[in-house]
């Protein structure tokens, strides 16, 4: 596989990209009603891209917890060749004390209203959402992408604050793509940190009260790894 990835420290020209859209999906096509009444009858089949959804859950404190599905995706590598090649990935800057720098992953956002860059992240984020919903009380509709090009690449300590997790629970789940890293969580204001391993096609859930009272981070890796694709499924106005 030729995936022709510039590495963490090189400059990213994505100008060329190709960027395929398979077909239009609406919010509403991503949600339906019929979804929501049809809950808990969806069943997986052998060939579908994805298994069952039975996550084990790690239960944190203060409230919150982590449910992880190892290998839940099965179409993983067809999805990870796909989104690194259609996804016009950002390289962002920004002010960091009296400097501007260099963000160290590339990222790209999908609102509920647009749209995602392959039919399988829409179905993936139904299927997770439908998952959570008596416990959330509504879908998860936006996806956030990063792409970690090598282990220089992370994302620092941080708790998704921004909307409703500022002050309620909520969920935010992560699809893996390509090469281990690690998610660390650790509880706000300090403490010792766990270690979740996150590998191709795995999905971890942070859920309760976890983005107020843990945070999370990717750390950088002296190992050499290749480039990780993250999906973030997160609820509206979550960021
Ligand atoms: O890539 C990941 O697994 C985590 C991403 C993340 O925490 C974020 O984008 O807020």
């Amino acid at each position: 596989m030729n995936l022709n990835l510039p590495a963490s420290g090189e400059k990213w020209e994505n100008g060329a990209a190709s960027h395929t859209y398979v077909r239009f999906m609406s919010y509403a096509d991503r949600v339906s009603l019929q979804d929501v009444l049809d809950f808990g009858a969806a069943e997986v089949s052998d060939d579908s891209p994805f298994g069952p959804l039975e996550p084990l859950r790690t239960p944190l404190s203060r409230g919150a917890w982590v449910d992880v599905a190892p290998g839940w995706l099965r179409a993983a590598d067809e999805l990870f060749e796909a989104l690194c090649r259609d996804v016009p990935w950002h390289a962002e800057r920004r002010q960091m004390y009296d400097n501007i720098v260099d963000v160290p992953r590339l990222t790209k956002f999908y609102a509920a209203d647009e749209p995602w860059p392959h039919p399988l992240v829409d179905e993936l984020c139904r299927a997770v959402s439908e998952h959570y919903l008596p416990t959330l009380g509504e879908p998860l509709v936006t996806a956030g992408l990063c792409l970690y090009r090598d282990g220089a690449d992370s994302v620092a300590w941080h708790g998704d604050r921004i909307g409703r997790s500022r002050y309620h629970d909520t969920i935010v789940a992560i699809l893996s793509l390509g090469s281990t890293r690690t998610l660390a969580l650790r509880p706000a204001g300090g403490g010792a940190s766990l270690k979740f391993t996150t590998g191709h096609g795995d999905l971890v859930v942070m859920g309760g009260s976890c983005q107020r009272t843990w945070e999370h981070a990717i750390p950088k890796t002296r190992d050499v790894v290749g480039p990780r694709i993250s999906v973030q499924f997160r609820p509206a106005g979550v960021r």
